[in-house]
């Protein structure tokens, strides 16, 4: 059967393109499934032709396309509009974070089937009964299949990264420009109450073979590796273990991962270990100053750890980028109060994110009634859901400021110390300035 992947673009992200643009390693797990068996292809809108150009020249018998986030659903359900314009006939299969967490806002698309958690053997028997039953296999209305949860990364074929190799060069992640998508692991056996990660595991740390990691390393061209763990170092000796064998595997590159404080101070010589093999930076969910709001995100962590890990990470060198956030009961002294310690901690980049119910996690069970606004679009934790303390607008202008204002500027920084995250100062304002305006959205609604 002939199976087109697509990702969709959202041009109105916060976030832009412009800004950070990776590779599509769902698609490409997803795509890993169909190897040998189907034929497939993957169309980044972000950066391919459009639909209509495609449709010209391509006929799928089957399309998968990605809704990897809340805030893509506006853009989804056009591409699906247009899809079912273009190829009437095709098969319509949805996936991604945002279906396999919620139910929230998918009615409005017209799709055959949605598949829910890990894709990859899901799609590829779904094809095959397809290819066995055709039309007789179309349901009446959408039919939601869901996927085993993963007890085993065995069970979870490689990703298949040929697919895209001609836009290798073209994906980057703030200072790492190329950059490639790992998987060292999934899961995390924490249970903060604004995350969701923990739950797709129902908590378990599940860890990739680490002559699977060394294949797919070794198979990919570009130096710059972006690992999209949970929490890559859970368990430290592992991590020891990994970096020797890629040591072994005279395999020299740099990485760039997620871990929490508390974990690098309780191991900081794994942290050493992992800088000299490459570890070039990390972010740290520092969350917050105060002891009660920690307790109160189940983070199980203190506020002098943050103070600590910022230590042994530059001791090593590592660039450090923490996330603090930003609670909708911010006064004016408590955006001054942030900005000023952010300041004094020497945090490479902070970024701050406002406290955002996203579907699925504890956070939106409890509080789901009481959100101001039912807009996909503002699920980018730069914006809003639960009433703030100020009138929005000033609390739009406070947090732009405090992003501006604790954020270095590539004009500011010698050649020699290259702007973290922010790459483009241009579209950094642009971002800044759609922040300052975010209140105008909620009189849309
Ligand atoms: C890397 C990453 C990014 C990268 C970009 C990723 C990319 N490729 O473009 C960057 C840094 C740019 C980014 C940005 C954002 N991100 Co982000 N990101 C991630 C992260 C860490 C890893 C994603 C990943 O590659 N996972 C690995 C793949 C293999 O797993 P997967 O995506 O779950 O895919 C599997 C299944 O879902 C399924 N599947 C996936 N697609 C499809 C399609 C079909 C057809 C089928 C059948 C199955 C299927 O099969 C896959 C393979 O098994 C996730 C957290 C996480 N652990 O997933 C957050 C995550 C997806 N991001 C999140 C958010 C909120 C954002 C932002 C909106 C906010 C922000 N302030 O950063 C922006 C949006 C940017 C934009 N322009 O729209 C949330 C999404 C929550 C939600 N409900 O929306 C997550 C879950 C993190 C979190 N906070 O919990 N992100
Ligand atoms: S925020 Fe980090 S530490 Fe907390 S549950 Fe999520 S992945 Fe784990």
């Amino acid at each position: 059967m002939k199976v087109l992947l697509i990702w969709p673009n959202n041009p109105e992200a916060v976030l832009s393109n412009e800004l950070s643009l990776c590779e599509p390693l769902s698609l490409e797990y997803v795509a890993g499934a169909l190897k040998g068996y189907h034929d497939v292809k993957i169309w980044d809108l972000r950066l391919d032709k459009p639909l209509s150009s495609l449709a010209k020249e391509y006929e799928p018998d089957i399309i998968g396309l990605a809704l990897p986030f809340t805030t893509i659903l506006r853009f989804g359900w056009d591409t699906a509009q247009e899809i079912k314009t273009l190829w009437p006939k095709c098969f319509l299969i949805l996936g991604g974070h945002h279906p396999s967490v919620s139910e929230g806002w998918m009615e409005n698309f017209q799709a055959d089937f949605v598949i829910k958690g890990e894709g990859g053997n899901t799609f590829l028997e779904l094809v095959n009964d397809i290819e066995r039953n055709g039309e007789k296999h179309r349901p009446l209305k959408t039919k939601v299949l869901e996927s085993p949860k993963v007890i085993d990364y065995d069970m979870i074929p490689k990703p298949n990264r040929e697919l895209l190799k001609h836009h290798q060069n073209n994906y980057f992640h703030s200072i790492y420009n190329p950059v490639s998508l790992i998987r060292f692991s999934i899961g995390c056996p924490f249970s903060c109450s604004f995350c969701i990660l923990w739950k797709l595991t129902d908590r378990k740390y599940i860890t990739k073979r680490f002559d699977r990691i060394i294949e797919e390393l070794s198979e990919i061209e570009v130096n710059n590796m972006y690992v999209v763990d949970d929490e890559a170092f859970i368990n430290p000796a592992r991590m020891d273990n990994l970096a020797n064998e890629i040591r072994s595997a005279q395999i020299k590159k740099k990485y760039h991962m997620y871990l929490r404080a508390d974990t690098a101070i309780k191991n900081s010589s794994t942290i050493a270990n992992w800088a000299d093999l490459g570890l070039d930076s990390v972010l740290v969910g520092a969350e917050s100053f105060s002891e009660n709001e920690l307790i109160d995100y189940n983070k199980k962590a203190m506020v002098s750890d943050t103070i600590e890990a910022v230590k042994i990470f530059h001791e090593n060198n590592i660039k450090i980028r923490a996330n603090f956030i930003v609670r909708p009961d911010f006064n004016e002294d408590d955006f001054k109060r942030l900005e000023d310690t952010v300041h004094k901690l020497g945090i490479d980049l902070p970024s701050f994110a406002v406290l955002t119910p996203l579907p699925g996690t504890d956070l939106h069970a409890k509080h789901k009634h009481e959100l101001i606004a039912n807009n996909p679009d503002l699920y980018d934790c730069y914006h809003t859901l639960f009433p703030t303390l100020l009138h929005l607008e000033h609390f739009y202008e406070l947090f732009s400021k405090l992003i501006y204002n604790t954020s270095k500027k590539n004009k500011e920084i010698s050649n020699n110390s290259p702007m973290f995250y922010f790459s483009n100062d241009n579209y950094f304002e642009i971002m800044i300035n759609k922040i300052r305006d975010a209140h105008k959205l909620y009189e849309l609604i």
